[in-house]
């Protein structure tokens, strides 16, 4: 079972399009979608957003639905100036750019017991890279920052920049990452890039939310597409 996994309404929809939806069930105030596609059995759902919806959203993919592995899709606020509106980047590690328990001592984003970046699967890390070859997409890797904020504001994009030295922004992937590594779960995070994080994003991300969610999901699907490949060869 492959779980798949975005915070809004627009960024599943386009996916749930090209499967074949064969069961929903309705678990904890949320909406799951059980699915093949092709041989692949998967569950889908979105989260809602943020970091706390999206932590109780993956453990259910694991725990309730036995996902074996999740894969999130969706769309991102731009960090690295080479990022431009509808671009793709994979995480090579997550965080959480709003943990601050600097006054103990501790580095940003650290919490006792557990760790500042949490590692994406390099395995479906490698399978995206192969995946943008063949097709001649442009793709980039980096760490990507989550907080509880919708970030709007060169000061603090620049802070999370230095700081993480990440490449992109949004509100769910350290959530998940950190859900997946407590579960020992291999862990995907894919985002098109629908605003640039400063001053004036909200205006871009309600233009852009649509076709960014699209191009994500698309990329997606050509993953799954070459999952199902590999497995047959
Ligand atoms: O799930 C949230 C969405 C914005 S909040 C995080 N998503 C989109 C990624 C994202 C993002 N995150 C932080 C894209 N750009 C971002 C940015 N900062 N600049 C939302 C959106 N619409 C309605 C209500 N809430």
């Amino acid at each position: 079972m492959i779980g798949i996994m975005c915070a809004m309404r627009e960024e599943l929809e386009p996916i749930l399009e090209k499967v074949k939806i064969e069961k929903e069930i309705d678990y904890a105030r949320n909406r799951y979608y059980i699915a093949k596609y092709k041989d692949l059995d998967l569950v889908l759902a979105y989260s809602k957003i943020g970091k706390v919806n999206a932590a109780t959203t993956a453990t259910i993919l694991i725990e309730k639905f036995g996902a074996k592995k999740i894969l999130f899709s969706g769309v991102a606020g731009a960090i690295d100036s080479d990022l431009k509106i509808g671009d793709l980047i994979i995480a090579t590690k997550t965080c959480q750019h709003d943990v601050d328990l600097t006054v103990f001592g501790y580095e940003p984003g650290f919490i006792p017991e557990s760790k500042v970046f949490f590692e994406c699967d390099e395995k479906l890390n490698n399978i995206a890279k192969n995946v943008a070859k063949k097709l001649g997409i442009k793709l980039k890797e980096g760490i990507i920052a989550s907080g509880d904020q919708f970030i709007h504001s060169k000061e603090r994009k620049e802070w999370i920049a230095k700081t993480f030295k990440a490449s992109a922004i949004e509100m769910e992937g350290g959530a998940v990452g950190c859900v997946t590594w407590t579960l020992g779960v291999p862990f995907f995070m894919l985002r098109s890039i629908s605003d640039s994080a400063e001053e004036g994003a909200g205006v871009d991300f309600d233009e852009f939310l649509e076709e960014s969610s699209k191009i994500s999901a698309e990329f997606l699907i050509e993953m799954l597409n070459e999952i199902v490949n590999e497995k047959m060869s």
